[in-house]
């Protein structure tokens, strides 16, 4: 009797909570620009910041109630927190960390920020649980899957604070290169969507995201699920982390234990989750033992969750739909013929591959021995439908280099005339949820674009170059102030950590027989 009761009541609630979320219609998660856009947009904004205020004033309920899993805190902390019972260690040990790595300088920024304990048996099962891979031989570990999971019972939090049922999270839209500098709204120091600890320059609006290291459009093409993963979390997401934040690993955005405090984090990962819709739209879900890990959540009534990955891999079964997830690629600047699906993956070949390279000092260039030959074939023709892709196999570190690094290829004989291709950025790559040591990625680049710039078919004549320079990460329009930029992140340059790239590549479309 006992347990048939207990089975009844599972049912009720299970038919409850099925209730409330078929009640839901799809709702449009816009791109910020539109969601703040016109009368429509100033109401939205309007409940999106009554959600965050309501989540925030929560801060400070009992720490077993409801309540206090519906806080800011709280969610923040489900991605990861400092203390005692946080496999990231205590803000001490982060403190020192950074003392012992040269960047004694942004020790400052953890002023305020205390160790926390989880409270009861829900917090330590959902507390610090993000995906992210980073540690000594790990591949992304449903990077894409834990965090569509966090946004949707995010999301479901959001509006219960709201009182507003259409609210659903804006994005980002840094993939498209207008869209670079932090949206105006994050930018007001009296707004709830402002925070104090990321790069004055990027809340002051004089800095921006740099249009080369948020280009996705070699990823889309690429056809392996879990290389397009990892390649857009070591990507764009986290350079993202690492120059919304003064640096990596540096509170908030920069910080993995830290980084869910600021509410950017939520409209940075809604354009992560949307890049992983857009692959799907491209190519399809793989089935496999990945979508069977289990992750546990909080919903809007403070009760927990635990879902298969399975449960989001169709974002439309959850209640929204992105404005854009079909046409995610940026336009190249010369009409290209479009690739068949798949067709990119197999189709490149090798041109060239250099020995090691060590990374000793702010600035490395790299001569790129390739026969003039061999580089006309591979960059005589840019208008074919494969791009022609930079690779960066196994970057290795043995700590943390201090700064990040941009990628340039320039003319052989002419670096000043050089193009921006990418960036290497650093977001828990070196300690990760109890884990710490040399970490090892591989990133690969759409070079199209910069050959075409430099030149194309002339390239092949003089060489190609490929210059690794240490970076804040960041653009400015200030001539001056991109000056001090680069002093500064010369001298936070660390050869200590042993920074190293296993091999540069260059791979194109076979040129076809003439
Ligand atoms: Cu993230």
């Amino acid at each position: 009797m006992k347990w048939a009761r207990r089975v009844s009541l599972c049912v009720l609630t299970t038919l409850a909570v099925t209730g409330t979320a078929a009640a839901q219609a799809p709702q449009v998660r816009m791109k910020w620009q539109d969601f703040v856009a016109g009368p429509d947009g100033a109401k939205r904004l309007a409940s999106l910041t009554i959600a965050i205020k309501k989540m925030k004033s929560l801060d400070a309920s009992p720490q077993t109630s409801a309540d206090y899993r519906r806080s800011w805190q709280y969610w923040a902390n489900i991605h990861g927190y400092y203390g005692s019972t946080s496999p990231d260690g205590t803000v001490e040990q982060q403190v020192s960390y950074l003392k012992k790595h040269g960047m004694s300088r942004y020790v400052s920024d953890y002023q305020g920020i205390s160790d926390q304990t989880a409270p009861d048996a829900i917090a330590k099962t959902v507390w610090a649980t993000c995906q992210h891979s980073g540690g000594p031989g790990q591949q992304a570990l449903n990077f894409f899957g834990w965090h569509r999971m966090y946004l949707y019972y995010f999301e479901r939090v959001l509006r219960w604070a709201s009182g507003d049922d259409t609210l659903r999270l804006p994005y980002w839209d840094y993939t498209d290169p207008t869209q670079l500098a932090l949206p105006a709204e994050f930018r007001q120091a009296s707004a709830v969507v402002y925070d104090a600890k990321r790069s004055p320059t990027m809340n002051a609006g004089t800095s921006s995201l740099r249009s080369g290291s948020t280009n996705v459009n070699a990823l889309l093409k690429g056809t392996d699920y879990f290389r397009y993963e990892s390649g857009i979390e070591e990507g764009v997401h986290g350079y993202v982390h690492c120059t919304v934040g003064p640096t990596c690993p540096v509170a908030h955005m920069g910080d993995v234990p830290l980084a869910g405090n600021d509410p950017v984090f939520y409209h940075h990962h809604a354009n992560i989750d949307r890049l992983w819709a857009c692959w799907q739209n491209l190519h399809g879900t793989p089935k496999g033992a990945w979508q069977d890990q289990k992750f546990s959540f909080v919903d809007e009534t403070g009760t927990l969750q635990t879902k298969p990955v399975s449960f989001v891999v169709d974002a439309s079964t959850l209640g929204y739909a992105y404005d854009n997830a079909t046409s995610c690629s940026r336009p190249s600047t010369t009409l290209v013929a479009a690739a068949p699906h798949g067709a990119a993956e197999g189709a490149r070949a090798l041109v060239h591959k250099s020995s090691a390279v060590r990374i000793t000092k702010p600035q490395t260039v790299v001569d790129l021995d390739i026969p003039p030959a061999r580089l006309g074939a591979a960059v005589g023709d840019l208008d074919r439908a494969a791009p022609v892709e930079l690779v960066l196999r196994d970057v290795t570190a043995a700590s943390h280099p201090g700064v990040l690094f941009d990628v340039f290829l320039a003319k052989k004989g002419s670096p000043e005339a050089r193009e921006h291709v990418g960036t290497i950025s650093w977001f828990g790559a070196f300690r990760h949820h109890g884990t710490s040591g040399p970490v090892k990625k591989t990133l690969t680049y759409d070079v199209t674009e910069a050959l075409r710039a430099l030149g194309g078919a002339d390239l092949s004549g003089a060489g190609l170059t490929v210059i690794v320079e240490a970076t804040e990460g960041r653009d400015s329009s200030d001539p001056a102030a991109a000056a001090a930029s680069r002093t500064s992140a010369a001298a936070a340059f660390r050869a200590e950590a042993k920074l190293s790239i296993g091999a540069i590549e260059l791979q194109a479309a076979p040129m076809p027989p003439k």
